[in-house]
């Protein structure tokens, strides 16, 4: 058994297999790594952790790996986790994903890292920003983090982000339409990808009239949300992006909207563990059964049933 000081050191070394051991211990059992963890969260905080989100099949994976390559061409270190869809029309998105990154494997500046989704046990988003820590205490200069649009948890993860990037594409059933409401809003950048095909152009111009009509969900203290255009195909727009993610990065720690933005992401951390925790205490014991029998027998509503419970804690 590893002490916790060697595991905390190799981490912070950078060590691959130190990494990976310690993602799967504090994905599967949190409890038992929170110390280590506690000490991987105090050296963490150097990296830009950049969210990306968008409807399924929008092109995150293709763009993560562009983008990753591109910051490799600076000589900056990726740290990536991918955030498997549960969606089973995405289904066969996980293979590919491995496919297309293969290249990338190879490097070792680049660690890739896949979380399943784990249904209605939930502790997805905090698994993610547990993986998130690592990574970033680890060393790597980016953390790039693929979540789908789709459910609230994937959302918030993004949105859990220093930058948060949200990905429309053209021809995806009213690309813009199809993306969950309140997604749109929690873009520092917005990206249109495939801009190789033709009908991307109309796709940026309801877009932009979208964000037009909406307010928005953040106070930017000044910063302009740029609609930015990509192709993976062609390579359109990556050093644009670059560009746009170094400067977003310059604003926060400028205007003072960093510690505001940290201020939000340690708040959803804490209240996404928080339901974590709660939930695994409710339904241990005998406590959630006797109270499903009270609400059975018809003695308590379900509500009165919750509160008692609340109160057995
Ligand atoms: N023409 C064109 N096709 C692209 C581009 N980027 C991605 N695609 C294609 O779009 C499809 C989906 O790309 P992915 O990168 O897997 O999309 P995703 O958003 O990660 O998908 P999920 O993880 O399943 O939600 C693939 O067939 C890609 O080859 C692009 O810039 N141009
Ligand atoms: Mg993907």
């Amino acid at each position: 058994m590893d002490g916790h000081d060697d595991i905390l050191s190799r981490i912070l070394a950078g060590e691959t297999l130190a990494i990976a051991r310690l993602m799967s211990r504090a994905e599967g059992r949190p409890g038992d790594v929170a110390d280590i963890m506690a000490d991987v969260h105090k050296n963490a905080g150097r990296a830009h952790v950049i969210g990306l989100t968008g409807v399924p099949g929008s092109g995150k994976s293709t763009l993560v790996h562009a983008m990753a390559k591109r910051f490799r061409a600076d000589g900056r270190t990726v740290g990536i986790v991918a955030v498997d869809p549960s969606s089973p029309y995405s289904g066969g998105a996980i293979l590919g994903d491995r496919v297309r990154m293969s290249d990338l494997a190879t490097d070792e500046g680049v660690f890739i890292r896949s979380l399943a989704t784990r249904g209605a046990l939930g502790g997805l988003a905090r698994a993610a920003m547990d993986t998130v820590d690592i990574l970033d205490a680890a060393g790597f200069d980016v953390v790039l983090i693929e979540t789908v649009g789709v459910g609230q948890d994937e959302v918030d993860i993004a949105g859990a982000a220093e930058t948060v990037l949200v990905l429309s594409a053209p021809g995806l059933g009213d690309g813009i339409q199809a993306i969950k409401a309140g997604v749109l809003e929690i873009a520092d950048i917005h990206v249109v990808s495939k801009c190789d095909k033709d009908e991307s152009s109309r796709t940026v111009a309801d877009l932009k009239s979208m964000l037009h009509l909406g307010s928005t969900a953040r106070n930017h203290l000044g910063w302009e949300v740029p609609v930015l255009r990509t192709s993976a195909e062609t390579n359109l727009g990556i050093d644009e992006l670059n560009d746009a993610l170094n400067n977003h990065r310059i604003h926060l720690v400028e205007s003072g909207e960093r510690v505001i933005r940290r201020r939000q992401i340690l708040e959803t951390r804490i209240v996404k563990t928080a339901e974590d925790l709660l939930r695994q205490r409710i339904t241990q014991g005998d406590s959630m059964s006797k109270a499903v029998e009270s609400a059975l027998a018809g003695d308590k509503s379900p509500r009165q049933a919750a509160e008692e419970l609340l109160k057995t804690l």
